[in-house]
């Protein structure tokens, strides 16, 4: 190949009620799966899996400008090969993502759409849904599944003008010991809040909620990256100033590896002097792994948080979150305090048993019972992905909509 491939890794964000495309100055969070891929995708073009060289250009629409028009005219101007790689969508963005194709596609340019939209269906759903189906038809390529290990084939496949309309791994969950790890470079992190990187360190979840889309998509067995692997995206990001994490699991306390992992970040802190922090998230009943709190503290964990979701015990049973023992909530939460962790709880209204008197109950008992800091609510909502969403779509909804 004597051109040089063009390869474009855009998250999109969504729209509002009004149709208004979201975005700030400057967003809230870097979004891990852009880093994912950059990962990937550095590590393509400097094993140079496509003979000659490959440019990356990786955007997060909540804070870039996207022009679907410019993008196409600078991959003519290189030679015409390249693909533009809609990345981490989730349902809320897949119309946007569509939006943002539609002149790429009308201009003749490759463009793959992967994420938990995409995957959750395929995992879920007996029958492809219209909106998945008419993305196919406008000759966008689908990703099902995840792009470790596998990154080559689709920018080779790009390369040779031969995407297939879709790639679906579902059934073929990939390690994560020894993969190219998640990074963004400095200028990227400096569009969002500030020095906060993020990078997955696992990802699977034994429980079996029936909100939750993660079981599905990635398992219910942990997967995990190496001690190795977390301390060298560290150091890297350590270097570029960029000095606390997220650490995206949704639940770190059930990553398989979390001991050896936190084990080389407490020596890195308290050996070497360097000086990090991280968030994390976390189950109710993590105070009941051997020192997983003790250990999170002096490994940087500075705050947690953590998947109340309720306190009504036939609520949870109704949604097989069968785990979180109300009993043990206020306990839980005594022991992060007692390391000084900020404690950051979701709560989830519109369960079967809430009515409006039964949450100003409930939140009245939070208020008196527990010792949180910050409380945030959503509502409870079908995602696609969730058996939640499949029984509501096997009932004869029709969701998601076409677009
Ligand atoms: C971190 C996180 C966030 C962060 C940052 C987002 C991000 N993507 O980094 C923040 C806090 C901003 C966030 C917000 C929200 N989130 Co969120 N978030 C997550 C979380 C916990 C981790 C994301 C992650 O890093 N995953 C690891 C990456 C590497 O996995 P991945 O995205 O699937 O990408 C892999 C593959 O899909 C594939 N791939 C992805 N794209 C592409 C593209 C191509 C071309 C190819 C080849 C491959 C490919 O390769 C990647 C590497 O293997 C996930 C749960 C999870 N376990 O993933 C929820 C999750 C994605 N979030 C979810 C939701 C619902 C939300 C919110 C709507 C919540 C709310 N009510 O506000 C908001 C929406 C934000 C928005 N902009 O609209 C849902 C999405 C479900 C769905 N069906 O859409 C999830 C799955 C959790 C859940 N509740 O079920 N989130
Ligand atoms: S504990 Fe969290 S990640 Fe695990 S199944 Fe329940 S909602 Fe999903």
């Amino acid at each position: 190949m004597n051109r040089r491939f063009q390869l474009y890794l855009i998250k999109p964000s969504h729209y509002d009620d009004d149709g208004y495309v979201i975005q700030w100055y400057r967003s809230a969070i870097p979004s891990n799966t852009l880093a994912a891929l950059y990962g990937l995708a550095s590590d393509c073009r400097d094993r140079k899996v496509l003979g000659g060289e490959i440019d990356i250009f990786e955007a997060d629409e909540t804070n870039t400008l996207i022009r679907p028009d410019r993008i196409a005219r600078d991959i003519k101007a290189a030679g015409g090969v390249g693909l533009v790689a809609i990345v981490g969508v989730q349902s809320n963005q897949f119309p946007r993502a569509i939006d943002i194709a539609r002149p790429l596609r009308e201009a003749g340019i490759q463009v793959a759409i992967g994420g938990f939209h995409v995957s959750g269906c395929l995992a879920m759903l007996p029958e492809m849904p219209e909106d998945l189906k008419q993305a196919m038809a406008m000759g966008i390529s689908l990703y099902a599944g995840e792009a470790e290990g596998r990154f080559d084939e689709i920018l080779q496949d790009a390369a040779a003008g031969t995407l297939r309309p879709l790639y679906n791994y579902m059934d073929d969950l990939p390690g994560m010991e020894g993969q190219p790890p998640p990074f963004l470079p400095r200028e990227r992190i400096e569009r969002t809040g500030g020095r906060l990187g993020s990078f997955d360190a696992g990802r699977g979840c034994p429980f079996q909620c029936s909100f939750c889309t993660i079981i599905n998509v990635q398992g219910r067995k942990s997967r995990y990256r190496t001690a190795d692997d977390v301390e060298a995206l560290i150091r890297r990001n350590l270097a570029q100033g960029v000095d606390r994490f997220f650490i995206t699991d949704d639940n770190f306390a059930r990553n398989r590896n979390w001991e050896p992992i936190y084990d080389r970040l407490i020596a890195m802190r308290e050996v070497e002097g360097l000086n990090f922090g991280l968030l994390i998230q976390i189950d109710t009943l993590c105070h009941k792994i051997p020192g997983f709190i003790e250990k999170s503290a002096r490994a940087g964990v500075k705050r947690v948080f953590i998947g109340l979701e309720n306190i009504d015990p036939d609520n949870l049973i109704a949604v097989k979150k069968k785990q979180n023992r109300i009993g043990e909530y206020r306990n839980m939460l005594l022991a992060w305090k007692a390391v000084g962790c900020f404690t950051y709880a979701g709560y989830i209204l519109g369960f079967p048993n809430d009515t409006v008197e039964s949450i100003q109950r409930s939140i009245r008992i939070v208020q008196r019972e527990l010792p949180l800091d910050l409380l945030e609510f959503f509502f409870l909502t079908p995602l696609p992905g969730s058996e939640d969403h499949k029984k509501l779509h096997m009932a004869g909804g029709n969701y998601p909509p076409p677009f």
